[in-house]
């Protein structure tokens, strides 16, 4: 029986991922190249530096561990000056009618996020009140599709894997949740999130009653 909640942030609650495609183009354009909106499906739940590496990967570039940390930060530096200027408006479709819902139904809540920048998301968006605790990516060694992140939230929260239901846009971040041992209920595509217990398209299409059918 399901009795906790762990969200991811970007793609499900938020649609974040804008800021940080036009933060990572600008970046590849500073190197003389570009890169598509396909290319950037890969980028969803990744970790920072890893999304870094790959992007340079794309662009056939070399840099060193200095340079790399130089070209994260400045990427960072105009991701934070978009988010800051995020507003409550960008929440996605449904999410604070879920949350309520399901906070009132009794559930726990938890988010599991691989951004460093949860924390002025959630502010921003006034969702930070909702989290009965916050795991994201200051907080892990280890990014999906390892379980780290969601087990660090099923266990702050009190409760077993098996009680735990994921919700994720990404599929690194399904498999995590599959990998730690809890339900995942996919948000988007169903031939794309293949190892989802159940996909929708969005949390407005969500009610209290398919957690009790999970
Ligand atoms: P930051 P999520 C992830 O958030 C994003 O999907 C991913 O594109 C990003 O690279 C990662 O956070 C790290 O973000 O640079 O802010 O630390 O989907 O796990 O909520
Ligand atoms: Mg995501």
């Amino acid at each position: 029986q399901i009795k906790a909640c762990l969200f991811d942030l970007d793609g499900v609650l938020v649609d974040t991922a804008v800021y940080h495609y036009q933060a990572w183009k600008r970046l590849a354009n500073t190197m003389g190249f570009d890169f598509t909106e396909v290319q950037n499906e890969q980028l969803k739940g990744v970790s920072r530096v890893e999304s870094l590496n790959k992007i340079l990967a794309w662009g056939g570039v070399t840099k060193t561990d200095t340079e790399k940390e130089e070209l994260a930060t400045l990427k960072n530096s105009w991701y934070v000056d978009m988010i800051t200027k995020m507003t409550p408006a960008e929440v996605l479709p449904g999410t604070v009618e879920f949350l309520t819902a399901i906070h009132q139904a009794g559930y726990k809540l938890a988010l599991g996020s691989a951004s460093k920048n949860s924390a002025t998301i959630l502010e921003r968006t006034q969702l930070a009140h909702f989290f009965d605790e916050i795991v994201d990516g200051n907080m892990v060694t280890k990014s999906k599709p390892d379980p780290e992140v969601f087990l660090k939230g099923a266990s702050l929260l009190g409760f077993k894997p098996e009680e735990c239901v994921v919700f994720e846009d990404a599929v690194a971040g399904v498999e995590a949740a599959k990998r730690g041992g809890m339900k995942a209920i996919g948000i988007g595509e169903k031939s794309v999130l293949t190892e989802a217990d159940k996909v929708v398209s969005g949390l407005d299409k969500l009610t209290v009653k398919d957690l009790e059918e999970l």
